[in-house]
């Protein structure tokens, strides 16, 4: 049997901001525009890493034990659509510096270990509909989440049953 599990390094979603992202989602886009993401499962990605055998596994959380950086308030007021992934998502206009140094230093520690990295910059986003295959409006600016970011973690993607379903393996603390 494989090893290897699906992993990606993101930041959570506090519970409370999770319920209150799915509420405005369900205010503002008509049920047919796609696919929602369960709360639980509502996350930012900092680094996809792909397979990754348990060896690989150990070496890149020792690695993201090392980060030294402090914690950083991401404001959520953004939203947008990319047509092509066919995705809608909560982002930010002004990226905190420390969320792009984070993002910035996982994904060169991913590359340096052999993980893939796609050439396309980081754009920081919350993926909250799937198969999005028309352009849905994007609601009006004004609302705003403001989210402190203290610690960020190592996940694994499961697909089982029909279900995606992220499982958080381990986590760190954001500390200089
Ligand atoms: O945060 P989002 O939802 O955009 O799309 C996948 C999800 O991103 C992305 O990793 C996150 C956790 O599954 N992902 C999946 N395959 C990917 C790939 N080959 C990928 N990101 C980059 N390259």
């Amino acid at each position: 049997m494989s090893d290897s599990r699906r992993l990606f390094f993101a930041l959570e979603i506090p519970g409370e901001t999770q319920q209150q992202i799915i509420q405005w989602r369900a205010d503002h886009f008509p049920a047919e525009a796609g696919r929602p993401i369960a709360a639980a499962n509502l996350h930012l990605t900092l680094a996809f890493l792909g397979e990754v055998s348990a060896d690989k596994q150990r070496a890149l959380a020792a690695m993201a034990g090392r980060i030294r950086q402090p914690g950083f308030t991401l404001n959520l007021d953004d939203a947008g659509q990319w047509l092509r992934s066919q995705v809608v998502w909560l982002g930010t206009r002004q990226p905190p510096r420390g969320l792009l140094q984070l993002a910035n230093m996982l994904r060169s520690q991913a590359a340096r270990s052999g993980c893939y990295q796609s050439p396309q910059p980081f754009h920081p986003h919350i993926t909250l509909l799937r198969n999005t295959a028309h352009a849905v409006p994007i609601p009006p600016p004004g609302f705003g989440w403001k989210v402190p970011v203290t610690e960020f973690a190592l996940y694994a993607s499961e697909f089982t049953r029909g279900r995606t379903r992220y499982t958080q393996l381990e986590r760190w603390t954001l500390t200089e």
